[in-house]
Parts: C-alpha cells; sequence; structure tokens
C-alpha cells in the first residue's frame, strides 16, 4: 500500500494521474465531464436506486465540484477521485484499478450484520439506503502514502445500523470484511496477501457520528473503484481503514485481525490514527501531498477531526498505539 512498497517487492510505481494537474478551467471542464458520466451511471437501470438521493438532496456533480469541505478545502475532481485508487484486490497500480473495477458488479449487493447483537440482519444496498438515508458528507481522506483527497461522499453513519442490530454488552469491537471474488478482483489470486481484507474499529470509534458507511459519492452511486457496493469511511485515521465493498459486519469480544497488521504490525497498527508526529518507520507523516495541488501541506491531527474525535483517546498514548 505505501507508494513504494519495497519489503514485499512490489514495484514502485507511483503514477499521478494528468488530471491532478489541470488547470482551474480545466478543473472545471472535468467536473462538466463528470456530470455527464454520472447522468449515464443514472440511466443504467440496474444502477438506477443504489445510491441517487432524492432529487431535491442531489446536488449537480458541476456543483460539487466547486464545493469545499468544512476547512475550506475545494472537493478533488471525479476524475482524481476514481482514477487514483489503492484497491489491491484489483491491482497494485493506482491508474489500474479503475479499468479493472470496470467490469466488478456492485449490484445486487448484500451486506450481513451479525456476532455479538440481539438483532442479526443481512440487509440488501436497497434496504440500507431505504432504511437510513444516505446523504452527502465531504471528507478529507488522507492515505497512509501521504496523498490526500477530499471526497464528496454519500452515506450514513455506521452508528445507526449498529443502534438497529443492537450490539450485546460483550461486544467491544467491530469487525469489516471485504468481498472474496477472485474470479472479477484479479488482485485476489496475488497470494501475497491475506485475503480477504478485513478491518476492525473500537465499538465506541464505530459509534462516533464520523463514521460513515458510504453508498454514494459525487452525488450518485458509489464507483466500484471506491468500494461499491458499499465501502467504510473513518475520515481521522490512514485510508486503509476505510475498507471498501464490505459485505460482512460482526461484533466481536477482542481486537480483530485486520489485513495490514498482519502483513506489517511495525508499521500498520490496529488505531492508525492519523497523526503528524508519529512517522512511519520508512517516511514521515508530518506533511501531505493533496492530489490535484502542486505543493506539500501540512498534515493535521486526527487529520483535522481532532475535536470530534480525541476525546476517544483520552489517556492513551498514542506513539505506542499506532
Ligand atoms: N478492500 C480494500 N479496501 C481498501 C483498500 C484496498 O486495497 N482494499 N485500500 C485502502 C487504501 S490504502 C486507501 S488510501 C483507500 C482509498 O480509497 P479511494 O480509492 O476511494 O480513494 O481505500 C482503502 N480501502
Ligand atoms: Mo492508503
Amino acid at each position: 500500500m505505501p507508494e513504494n512498497y519495497h519489503s514485499l517487492g512490489i514495484k514502485s510505481s507511483e503514477i499521478t494521474p494528468k488530471q491532478a494537474y489541470l488547470s482551474r478551467r480545466d478543473f472545471m471542464k472535468a467536473a462538466g465531464l463528470a456530470a455527464g458520466a454520472l447522468t449515464l451511471a443514472a440511466c443504467a437501470p440496474s444502477l438506477m436506486p443504489a445510491a441517487l438521493p432524492t432529487a431535491t438532496s442531489s446536488p449537480a456533480s458541476a456543483a460539487i465540484g466547486q464545493k469545499t469541505d468544512e476547512l475550506g478545502s475545494k472537493v478533488n475532481s471525479f476524475n482524481d477521485i476514481t482514477n487514483y485508487n489503492n484497491y489491491y484486490e484489483f491491482t497494485e497500480d493506482k491508474a489500474g484499478v479503475a479499468p479493472l473495477a470496470a467490469g466488478f458488479k456492485t449490484s445486487p449487493w448484500e451486506v450481513e450484520v451479525y456476532g455479538l447483537v440481539n438483532n442479526p440482519m443481512k440487509y440488501s444496498l436497497d434496504d440500507l439506503i431505504k432504511k437510513f438515508q444516505p446523504a452527502e458528507r465531504i471528507y478529507r481522506l488522507r492515505c497512509v502514502e501521504a496523498w490526500s483527497m477530499v471526497i464528496p461522499w454519500v452515506g450514513f453513519p455506521l452508528s445507526k445500523l449498529l443502534k438497529e442490530v443492537d450490539p450485546k454488552a460483550e461486544a467491544k469491537y467491530v469487525r469489516f470484511e471485504t468481498i472474496t471474488r477472485p474470479s472479477e478482483m484479479p488482485g485476489e489470486k496475488n497470494n501475497l496477501y491475506p485475503w480477504p481484507y478485513q478491518e476492525g474499529l473500537r465499538i465506541d470509534e464505530a459509534m462516533n457520528d464520523l463514521t460513515l458507511l458510504a453508498t454514494g459519492m459525487y452525488g450518485g452511486e458509489l464507483p466500484a473503484q471506491n468500494g461499491g457496493g458499499m465501502r467504510l469511511v473513518v475520515p481521522w485515521k490512514y485510508g486503509f481503514k476505510s475498507i471498501k465493498a464490505v459485505i460482512k459486519i460482526e461484533l466481536v469480544t477482542t481486537q480483530p485481525t485486520t489485513m495490514w497488521s498482519t502483513i506489517a504490525p511495525n508499521e500498520y497498527g490496529f488505531y492508525s490514527n492519523v497523526n503528524p508526529q508519529v512517522d512511519h518507520p520508512r517516511w514521515s507523516q508530518s506533511t501531505e501531498r493533496r492530489i490535484g495541488e502542486l505543493s506539500r501541506q501540512p498534515t493535521l491531527m486526527f487529520n483535522g477531526y481532532e475535536k470530534q474525535v480525541a476525546a476517544l483517546y483520552t489517556g492513551m498514548d498514542l506513539k505506542a498505539n499506532y
């Protein structure tokens, strides 16, 4: 996952898409193009119900291109967000994910919620959308590789779903699992990785209002390369915690195994909170490169979400619990 993952013998290929350097005028043009693409997607019958919120709450994607997050950073273009992806089930090449994911079926999509709950559930994506009313949330995404984007998700708080399944008192953590479908995900045949991709959160982290289950993006459905059918978004943690294509959510008592902490426990801890003061063993985390911008910028504690989440970690040594 790091841009130069030499320890696994993976070739270093940081391919920066041309779009990352679009001028302001080209940026606007690209936003217009994205609007066209979304209209097409919305016309495909099988995709129709997926993630489009009601007409009134769904801003045109061209308008989304001019929006900012609450810190004033403008959202990345639809092109950047959908063509520069980390998604190892497809490939280790960020620019190669989109073409490979084009054939990935995100509908129908089912999510099972089980384990230490009083009310285990199986949902279709359509059920989830009807029940939990996804809305737009613009979040910064900070990859552990020290690049970042601003992404207009459409999603609902994980807490809403957890309240419905009603965790038992013994449930202390939530475990998430990505779909296994090697026929459509060629990277899953690469046995350098202990598939399926798994992630986890402490239950109070999972209940925080920022923690999102995303069913859409840029006012439309969630593109396969961004984790459609449904993905987790935890904006104060490094991007790899935001697991894509989730099909299983399990409530458990002990801290779940995660794919990256299995591969390199000294580099990717369970918490993986964005922290400019705790460097990765092989690079600094103090600054980041915003895709589409030329200069680096300082990385913020908890990715700028300190007010909302610092209390989750009171009294914890954030260096030891990286
Ligand atoms: N299942 C799965 N989820 C994943 C990944 C992955 O390889 N597989 N990559 C992670 C990493 S490293 C990042 S930075 C983000 C990227 O999300 P994006 O492509 O939507 O920007 O997805 C995360 N979720
Ligand atoms: Mo990442």
